[in-house]
């Protein structure tokens, strides 16, 4: 039978909620297209770091490189700052793994509701492709003179030509498999003179091979706007790794909430473990409730069954979870519901068994 090694982590707040959710999901789907996961949890976060000072052991990334792949919960604790819990887990393995190409897709489901008239939110059938390596997340500067009134803190973004083609290129080949073969490059270069000018001229560059993708280029503030005003005239889009980061959150919440929003960091090389997480992050004011909502970790988890090469898993997962969207019954607080967790997974789980389901529910949203 064919068999996955999975590294499960579930890190902070909701996270190891959610991602238990998401393992009986997968282990669902597993069961019924008749392959199997072999899961291994890692208690690496917060805990962890009040235990021993550290948010993963300094081998970590060595243990990890082991698995298939990662599937993760969130980071971030309200006791610890957030610079040290980001950076010892989830950025570590991004930059140590090399996962550039963080994809997030942002469709909306019917049956779930969207602060956009529906009209427009009807349009909303996106994949943010964020540059997920160094850009503003390069994690090179320096603090000096601390505590005093000359103190000065320097954050330097990173954009080399390796870093952005290679991001890019990715952009435009998923855009390729895409019914509308659109592609939106998301800049600043009027106000960042350097980094983004060279993210402009690669994208131009690139422009000139895929005749067969459609192009366009919009600043960062205005594609904000276009978000809400116009969501039918986006498709792909490619954006640095802060832009990626907001206009991802800006997507979800246009689709209906955060708590939908799934995502892979993935090493397309396939040379090292991608990883699999829901773009929410620990939400500490609900941990333990049961009522966070488990759809981003089980989405995301459909995510990392199409990347290990099980599409019919995937389609499975996907289409269990738009079945539950339509049906709008089993929904949790964040889409209007009173669900809990545990309701809505057990709802994705009878439709992932069910022999009635149908697969092309997902597919026909036209992703
Ligand atoms: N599961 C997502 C998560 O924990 N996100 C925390 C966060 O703040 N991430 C910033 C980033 O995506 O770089």
């Amino acid at each position: 039978m064919r068999e996955y090694k999975i590294a499960a982590i579930g890190g902070d707040g909701i996270g190891p909620e959610v991602l238990e959710c998401g393992l009986r999901s997968l282990n669902a789907v597993a069961e019924y297209e008749g392959f199997e996961f072999s899961v291994e949890r890692f208690p690496w976060g917060s805990d962890y770091y009040r235990a021993y000072g550290t948010m993963m052991p300094d081998d970590g990334l060595d243990t990890l490189r082991e698995f298939d792949a990662i599937y993760f919960g969130a980071v971030g604790d309200p006791e610890i700052p957030d610079d040290v819990t980001l950076w010892g887990l989830r950025l570590v393995i991004c930059q140590g793994f090399g996962l550039y190409a963080n994809v997030r897709p942002a469709v909306m489901l019917p049956g779930l509701r969207s602060p956009l008239r529906s009209e427009l939110s009807n349009k909303i059938n996106w994949v943010v492709v964020r540059e997920n390596s160094e850009g503003e997340y390069a994690g090179i500067g320096g603090r000096t003179h601390r505590g005093f009134t000359e103190e000065i803190a320097v954050d330097t973004s990173v954009f080399s030509r390796v870093g952005i083609e290679r991001l890019q290129r990715f952009a435009f080949e998923l855009a390729l498999t895409r019914p509308e073969k659109h592609l939106t490059c998301v800049t600043k270069s009027n106000a960042q003179r350097f980094g983004m000018v060279l993210w402009d001229e690669i994208f131009a560059e690139l422009t000139q091979k895929y005749s067969d993708i459609e192009t366009d280029k919009v600043l960062v503030d205005a594609a904000t706007a276009r978000m809400v005003l116009n969501p039918g005239s986006l498709d792909v889009i490619v954006a640095s790794n802060l832009h990626g980061d907001i206009l991802s959150d800006l997507a979800a919440a246009l689709a209906g909430s955060l708590g939908i929003a799934a995502s892979g960091n993935l090493d397309p090389s396939g040379n090292n473990p991608s990883m699999f997480e829901p773009v929410h992050g620990s939400a500490p004011d609900i941990i333990g409730n049961g009522i966070a909502n488990p759809i981003a970790a089980i989405w995301s988890g459909a995510m990392m069954c199409e990347h290990l090469g099980e599409a019919a898993g995937s389609s499975r997962l996907m289409a269990a979870i738009a079945k539950v969207a339509k049906e709008n019954k089993v929904m949790t607080r964040d889409l209007g519901g009173d669900a809990s967790t545990e309701n809505v997974t057990d709802a994705i789980i009878a439709a992932v068994r069910g022999d009635d389901l149908d697969l092309e529910i997902f597919n026909q949203l036209g992703t």
